[in-house]
């Protein structure tokens, strides 16, 4: 499968959702240039990352959501997949029309049909102001947990799940998707190089990414294609590196710089097969009698007791 990853560089406050769709509408030709069938973008991909500035709801809600998808600014790219017969994974800030707000993502096949939809259930960060940190980041005052669970489709020739930034840190989110047949894992992410809770070594904030996408397709045995909005967005800096990581846990291809970037590969989706047959055989070798504490308990808590040694 011809899969692509377009990374967006800075979105200014200043930007308007029309400049930034014509961005993506530069990588999606580019990628359809490269043999993409599919190309990923960016989470929150047609504004700047809000959840840094502190302001009511109401105010990020008129600013930064999309109320419809499609609707007329992001049209133009819908528009163009079908032209050039791409799907494409775009993340958006959504509110339902029952007022509900989510990050979100979509999944369009090739002929511009929306055919799933993720809504962010990891949400990093905090809900309250904290003035002294240089930047907020206030995804859990923004955006609900996500109410759709880790869905996977078949689509495009493949089964294919969808996350979002947080959600690639997690083990849970690849394996409920592995779980589900997926071969292919999807994301977009806008993190920040900068932690505001404790001093980390900026170069972290890059390793931990990769390690997150390789240890975790490897282990699911699928392909993950993770594309970020970086650079400094008016003086707010966000790391690059956006990847394709094949099942074998190594990276194929990475962007190198932090502007407007396309990656393309030709992933062969047998590849996960053969981890998924034999070392990561779920069926043959995974033990949930032994698991019940990942979905039994929310934080650590105490040891569980052991059976007496004499056993
Ligand atoms: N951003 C960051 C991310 O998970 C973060 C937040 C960074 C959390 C580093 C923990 C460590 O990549 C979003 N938008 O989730």
């Amino acid at each position: 499968m011809g899969l692509a990853v377009a990374q967006l560089g800075p979105v200014h406050l200043s930007d308007s959702r029309q400049a930034v769709v014509q961005r993506l509408l530069e990588m999606m030709r580019e990628a359809k240039g490269r043999g993409a069938e599919l190309v990923v973008f960016p989470e929150l991909a047609l504004t700047t990352f809000f959840p840094r500035y502190w302001m009511d709801e109401q105010e990020a809600q008129q600013k930064f959501f999309e109320t419809a998808m499609p609707n007329p600014a992001v049209q133009p790219l819908f528009d163009e997949a079908r032209k050039l017969e791409i799907g494409f994974y775009l993340g958006y800030a959504e509110l339902t029309k029952a007022g509900k707000p989510f990050n979100t993502a979509i999944l369009v096949d090739r002929g511009a049909n929306i055919v799933g939809k993720y809504r962010k259930i990891h949400l990093p960060g905090h809900s309250d102001h904290k003035p002294q940190a240089p930047f907020q980041h206030l995804e859990k005052k923004f955006f609900n947990v996500g109410d759709r669970g880790f869905g996977v489709w078949d689509t495009m020739g493949a089964r294919i799940g969808m996350c979002i930034c947080n959600d690639r840190r997690w083990a849970e989110t690849y394996r409920t998707m592995a779980l589900q047949g997926a071969e292919l894992v999807v994301l977009g992410y806008n993190t920040p190089s900068q932690n505001i809770h404790w001093n980390e070594p900026v170069h972290l904030r890059t390793t931990t990414h990769l390690l997150a996408l390789q240890g975790n397709a490897y282990m699911n045995g699928v392909w993950v294609a993770a594309a970020a909005k970086c650079g400094s967005e008016d003086g707010f800096h966000m790391i690059g590196s956006s990847a394709i990581v094949a099942p074998t846990g190594e990276i194929v291809a990475r962007t190198l710089g932090e502007e407007d970037e396309v990656i393309a590969v030709q992933a062969d989706l047998r590849l996960g097969e053969l981890f998924r047959q034999n070392v990561f055989n779920f069926a043959k070798h995974r033990r949930p009698e032994h698991y019940g504490l990942i979905t039994g308990r929310v934080g650590a808590g105490e040891p569980l007791p052991q059976p007496p040694l004499e056993d």
